[in-house]
């Protein structure tokens, strides 16, 4: 019987054969993988584990943070900060970059995390994930600040997440192709389940949260309203919806079957520029995407090309299926036309 790869080999023969990865880059992901091997047995606790709920503080998005999510920080930072191979890391669950400690050595690389992307599903015993980029510390040995994190989607070196659902999946990518792994948990072992992951030019079906459908712009609003006019309308075909509310679920459902992902800007507050967060949700899922053969954009331009200009920005989000992102993107860029006309 031919035996499944693990993690370990894979990268051992990636960095043989194709040189795309050092062996800082190696230990970063075997130990980053290792650390969602322990969030997701805690995550699979549930009730039995009591770290469900709530904490009494907020994270520097002003959103409740769960007793997971702090957790699952933890387990990242212990996981990470000692191999040497970092410069810094950041997290959508600290406000400041976190310095790699005195006591051990800087590397050259900067891992940006969601830790427990979804969390507000844990409670209801849906499905979340781990969200991770990986970018080069461009500063040699200068201290890293939050502008050394500050670089485009293009500058990633890997990217991955982990979908801690009925089974434990990661994605990665190292920029030349997605590979798939399932966690084997009596082994403990992740195990390359998929080789070039790609994603269906067409597709007819969306994630999209509905409710907010009366803040929407007008392009939102008339690529919505032709997918719900089905076959009877412009697009000759009809279309089903899905909307987990977890990004790491859906964004896996689509690299899975095809699809489309949308989080808009809306009208509620003009000033905003999205409500997910680009450096660490945004970018490491549209390098997956795009290296998935399917498309991201802001609605405006590609997401990977926006230079960032704060840590924890916020962006509006299409990704998913090329030929249905080319789309919904075309529509926001003939309305943004046609306003500064
Ligand atoms: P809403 C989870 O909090 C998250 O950041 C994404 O994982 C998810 O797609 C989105 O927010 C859900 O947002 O407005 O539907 O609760």
């Amino acid at each position: 019987m031919q035996s499944r790869v693990p993690l370990t080999r894979y990268l051992i023969e990636k960095q043989r054969k194709q040189q795309c990865i050092d062996d800082d880059l190696r230990l970063l992901i075997e130990v980053v993988a290792r650390a969602c091997k322990a969030i997701s047995a805690y995550v699979s606790k549930g009730e039995l584990g009591n770290i469900l709920g709530s904490t009494n503080s907020t994270n520097v998005q002003g959103e409740v943070q769960k007793k997971l999510d702090i957790l699952s920080n933890e387990i990242l930072l212990d996981a990470t900060e000692w191999g040497g191979h970092l410069a810094g890391l950041a997290s959508e669950e600290m406000e400041k970059p976190y310095s790699i400690p005195k006591e051990y050595p800087r590397g050259k690389y900067l891992l940006l995390f969601d830790p427990l992307d979804g969390s507000s599903n844990i409670d209801v015993n849906i499905s979340v994930g781990t969200i991770f980029s990986v970018l080069q510390h461009t500063g040699d040995n200068q201290e890293v600040d939050e502008g050394s994190f500050l670089q485009p989607g293009y500058k990633q070196v890997m990217a991955g997440y982990t979908l801690y659902g009925p089974s434990t999946q990661m994605m990665l990518t190292l920029g030349d192709g997605v590979d798939a792994f399932t966690l084997h948990k009596e082994h403990g072992t992740f195990m390359l389940t998929e080789r070039g992951v790609k994603i269906p030019e067409e597709t007819q079906e969306y994630a999209i949260n509905m409710s907010y459908q009366r803040h929407w712009y007008p392009p939102m609003t008339r690529y919505v309203q032709e997918l719900l006019a089905g076959e009877t309308g412009p697009r000759g075909k009809n279309f089903n919806m899905r909307w987990v509310a977890s990004m790491v679920a859906d964004v896996h459902r689509l690299l899975t079957r095809g699809g489309v992902f949308i989080y808009p800007r809306d009208q509620r507050d003009p000033s905003a520029k999205g409500r997910l967060r680009l450096m660490y949700e945004a970018n490491p899922m549209s390098f997956i995407v795009e290296q998935a053969g399917g498309m991201s954009t802001n609605g405006l331009q590609r997401m990977m090309d926006i230079q960032p200009e704060e840590l924890h920005e916020r962006v509006a989000v299409f990704m998913g299926s090329k030929k249905e992102i080319e789309v919904v993107t075309r529509y926001h860029q003939e309305y943004a036309a046609q306003q500064s006309d």
